[in-house]
């Protein structure tokens, strides 16, 4: 059932929502299979398994017609060189969304199977995600990186996807600026 004309709060020093829906947490142990450098990626694991990044989920329902929002925030760091990331999707449903910056400075990462596109994010960027292009977000700071989402209801989320076609590029630490490298260079 749709739900009713609302507001959500944003709290900045967190990234939560209020009211909430469901939070979702990934640790480096949810990650496997992302990283180029499997042994780096093991080692995080054993180790402290952090949590790589959060997503808080706005009320809104994933239901047709209707615009969930959701706030993720990426926890700075790299595996093997290679910076924190989410793990990355299609909608099967292929439509737009729209992500805005909020605080960090990261990036999106766009794939639709044959060319890749990067999109510098940072607090008050708009990044366009067309429909049909696969994306993954990546910090590439030494802060979280944290940005809204908003997106039609009935998309639906693939991860198959990416782990098969994988996103074009890999996004390292370089001297200056983050280094996109070809996604299957190993
Ligand atoms: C975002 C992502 C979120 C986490 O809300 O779902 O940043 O990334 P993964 O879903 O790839 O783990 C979004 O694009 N929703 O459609
Ligand atoms: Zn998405």
């Amino acid at each position: 059932a749709p739900i009713d004309p609302m507001s959500v709060t944003f709290q900045p020093a967190t990234g939560g929502m209020n009211p909430s829906g469901p939070v979702l947490s990934r640790r480096m142990s949810d990650l496997e299979g992302l990283f180029a450098d499997t042994a780096a990626w093991q080692e995080a694991r054993d180790g402290a398994d952090p949590v790589v990044y959060e997503v808080a989920s706005s009320p809104v329902p994933e239901a047709p017609g209707e615009l969930p929002q959701s706030i993720t925030t990426i926890h700075p760091g790299t595996v093997g060189g290679e910076f924190h990331m989410t793990k990355g999707h299609q909608h099967p449903n292929p439509q737009g969304e729209i992500y805005f910056g909020l605080s960090g400075t990261g990036g999106l990462l766009l794939f639709d199977g044959t060319t890749p596109k990067w999109i510098p994010m940072a607090p008050g960027v708009i990044g366009y995600i067309p429909p049909g292009w696969a994306h993954r977000s990546v910090n590439t700071g030494d802060e979280p990186y944290r940005f809204l989402a908003v997106y039609p209801g009935d998309a639906g989320h693939d991860y198959g996807w990416v782990l098969e076609h994988g996103m074009g590029w890999r996004v390292r630490r370089g001297a200056a600026e983050p280094q996109l490298v070809p996604f299957r260079s190993e």
